[in-house]
C-alpha cells in the first residue's frame, strides 16, 4: 500500500517553478522541507523531482543497486562544456567514464596525492604571505582568497599550470570564462523559455566554452612537446600515458580536455567553500580555534608543515568534517530510480525519477546526531567517533557523494585543506573584521559564506 508524496500546489504550465528561488535554492529547499516534511515532490519545466532529507531515506537512495546518479538539470547543461567528463557523465553506460575512472583512480590515490604535497605547500604559503603582508587590520576577503588557493592548487597539481592568482588583481581569463560557463549552465537549467530564445547568452556561452577548451588543449600540446619523458607525474601525465586495464584503451584527447576542465570546476568552489566555512567557524568559536591551534603547535611546532604531519592533525580533520556536516558545500546530490522503487516503505518513485538527497538536512538528522544535531561540535567527528557513526548510520555524512560516483578528488581536497589550515593556524590568530557579522550564504553550484571578512594577526615570524 503506497501513499502519495506530498507536493506543493502546482501552477498551470510552470508547475512548482515558483516554489524554488533560483538565486538561492537552499533557502527554498529548507522552507519546503519545513512545510512538507522529509519527502516532497516538485514538478519543474521538463523535470519531476522528489527531494528526501532524512537520514534513512537518503541512506536508502544511496543504494547503487536500486538508484544511480542523475545528471538531469545543471549537470546536463554543463555537458555543453565538458561532455562525458567524470563529473557530468551518466556513468557506466558511457564508456569514457569507465576508462577515465580506472585510469584516474590511482592518480588520485594516496600515493600520488602525497607527491603533490610540495606544490600544495607552495600555494598555501603564498596565501599566508599575502595575509601577513596585509597586516592585522586589513579586512581579508576569505572566500576570494580561498578560491585563489583552490584554483591555483588544482591547476598546478593536476597539470602544472600556474594561474598565479595571488600575484594579480584581476582573475585569469580562463577563470572568468569558467565562472561564466558555470553561471550560464545554472541559468539554462532553471529557465522556463527554451534556449532558442536566448541568442546572445547562447553565443557567449559557446565562446566561453571554446576558450576553456582551447586553453586546455594548449596545456596538453605544450606537455606533449616537452614530454620526452616529462618529469611531472601529475594527473595530466596519468591521463596521457595511462592504459585502462579493462578495455586496453587510452583516454582520447577530447576526454582528457573534458576532465582537465572538470577538475578545475569540481575542485575549486567545493574546496574553497569548505575552507571559508571553516574560517567562519574558527572566528565564531574561539575555544575551538584555540584547540585547533594547540594541535598545530604540538604536532607541527614552529617549523614547516610536512607530509608526515597531515594524518596526525586529527582535530583539524574533525573540524573540517563537522563543518562539512552542517554546511556541505554541495548541498544536495541527485540520484534516479533504476526501475520503479518504493522508498520510506510507502512512497512509489517511478523509474528514472530524479531523487535529490538534501544533505543540509540529512546530515543534521537528530535520529543520527541526537538533540544537539544542529550544534557545531568537532569532537563528535574525531576519528573514532566518526568511524563509529558511519558504521552505525551509513551515509549519515556524505558531502563527497556516494558509491561508484563519489568524489574522486577527496584525498586531494583533504590534504590541501589540512595543509592550508595548519599553515594558517600556525601563523595567525583570527578575528571577525565586523564583530556583528551574522552568517549569510551565497549559492551557485555550491554554497559559501557571503561577505565574510576576517583579520589575520600574525603570531610570530612566518615559517
Ligand atoms: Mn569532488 C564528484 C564533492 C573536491 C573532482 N565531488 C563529487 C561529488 C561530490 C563532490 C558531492 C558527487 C557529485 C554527484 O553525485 O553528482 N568534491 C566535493 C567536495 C570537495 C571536492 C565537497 C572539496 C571539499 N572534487 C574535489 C577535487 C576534485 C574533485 C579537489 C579534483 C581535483 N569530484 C571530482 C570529480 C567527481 C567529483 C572528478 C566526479 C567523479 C565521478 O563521478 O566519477
Amino acid at each position: 500500500k503506497t501513499e502519495p508524496i506530498p507536493q506543493p500546489p502546482k501552477a498551470p504550465i510552470v508547475g512548482n517553478l515558483g516554489d524554488i528561488d533560483v538565486k538561492f535554492p537552499l533557502d527554498s529547499m529548507v522552507n519546503l522541507t519545513n512545510k512538507y516534511g522529509p519527502i516532497f515532490k516538485l514538478n519543474l519545466p521538463g523535470l519531476e523531482l522528489v527531494a528526501v532529507s532524512d537520514w534513512s531515506m537518503v541512506n536508502e537512495v544511496c543504494d547503487d543497486s536500486r538508484f544511480r546518479k542523475s545528471i538531469k538539470g545543471d549537470l546536463e547543461e554543463l555537458r555543453n562544456a565538458v561532455n562525458d567528463g567524470l563529473f557530468t557523465s551518466s556513468g557506466e553506460d558511457e564508456e569514457n567514464w569507465g576508462v577515465a575512472h580506472r585510469v584516474l583512480m590511482s592518480a588520485f590515490g594516496p600515493l600520488s596525492i602525497r607527491n603533490m604535497f610540495d606544490e600544495m605547500h607552495e600555494v598555501a604559503s603564498q596565501l599566508a604571505l599575502k595575509w601577513a603582508r596585509q597586516g592585522p587590520d586589513e579586512p581579508l576577503d576569505v572566500a576570494g582568497d580561498m578560491t585563489r588557493l583552490a584554483l591555483d592548487t588544482v591547476a598546478l597539481c593536476s597539470m602544472g599550470f600556474r594561474f598565479n592568482s595571488y600575484y594579480r588583481q584581476d582573475l585569469h581569463p580562463f577563470i572568468v570564462a569558467m565562472n561564466k560557463v558555470l553561471d550560464e549552465a545554472g541559468r539554462r537549467a532553471n529557465r522556463f523559455m527554451p534556449s532558442v530564445f536566448h541568442h546572445s547568452s547562447n553565443r557567449k556561452f559557446k565562446e566561453n566554452i571554446k576558450l576553456l577548451r582551447k586553453t586546455a588543449r594548449e596545456v596538453i600540446d605544450s606537455r606533449k612537446s616537452v614530454d620526452g619523458p616529462s618529469e611531472r607525474k601529475d594527473l595530466l601525465h596519468a591521463m596521457l600515458s595511462g592504459v585502462d586495464p579493462k578495455t586496453g584503451r587510452k583516454m582520447s584527447e577530447e576526454s582528457i580536455i573534458d576532465n582537465l576542465i572538470t577538475f578545475l570546476v569540481a575542485g575549486h568552489e567545493t574546496t574553497a567553500g569548505t575552507l571559508t566555512f571553516v574560517l567562519y567557524n574558527l572566528v565564531k568559536y574561539p575555544e575551538i580555534c584555540r584547540k585547533a591551534q594547540q594541535e598545530v603547535d604540538t604536532i607541527v611546532g614552529r617549523g614547516a608543515v610536512t607530509l608526515e604531519h597531515v594524518p596526525k592533525l586529527e582535530y583539524l580533520s574533525a573540524l573540517i568534517r563537522e563543518t562539512m556536516r552542517l554546511n556541505a558545500p554541495i548541498t544536495a546530490f541527485a540520484r534516479e530510480a533504476v526501475g520503479d522503487q518504493i522508498i520510506g516503505g510507502k512512497y512509489l518513485v517511478k523509474n528514472e525519477t530524479q531523487i535529490v538527497c538534501f544533505l543540509t538536512r540529512s546530515q543534521s538528522d537528530p535520529v543520527v546526531w541526537g538533540p544537539d544535531a544542529h550544534e557545531f561540535k568537532p569532537e563528535r567527528m574525531l576519528n573514532e567517533n566518526f568511524e563509529r557513526m558511519q558504521k552505525k548510520y551509513p551515509h549519515c555524512w556524505a558531502p563527497f557523494g556516494t558509491g561508484l560516483r563519489a568524489c574522486i578528488g577527496r584525498p586531494f581536497a583533504w590534504q590541501e585543506m589540512i595543509l592550508a589550515l595548519a599553515v594558517l593556524l600556525q601563523n595567525f590568530n583570527f578575528a571577525m573584521h565586523n564583530p556583528s557579522y551574522t552568517l549569510q550564504i551565497a549559492q551557485s553550484l555550491t554554497i559559501r559564506p557571503k561577505d565574510l571578512y576576517v583579520r589575520a594577526i600574525s603570531r610570530e615570524g612566518l615559517t
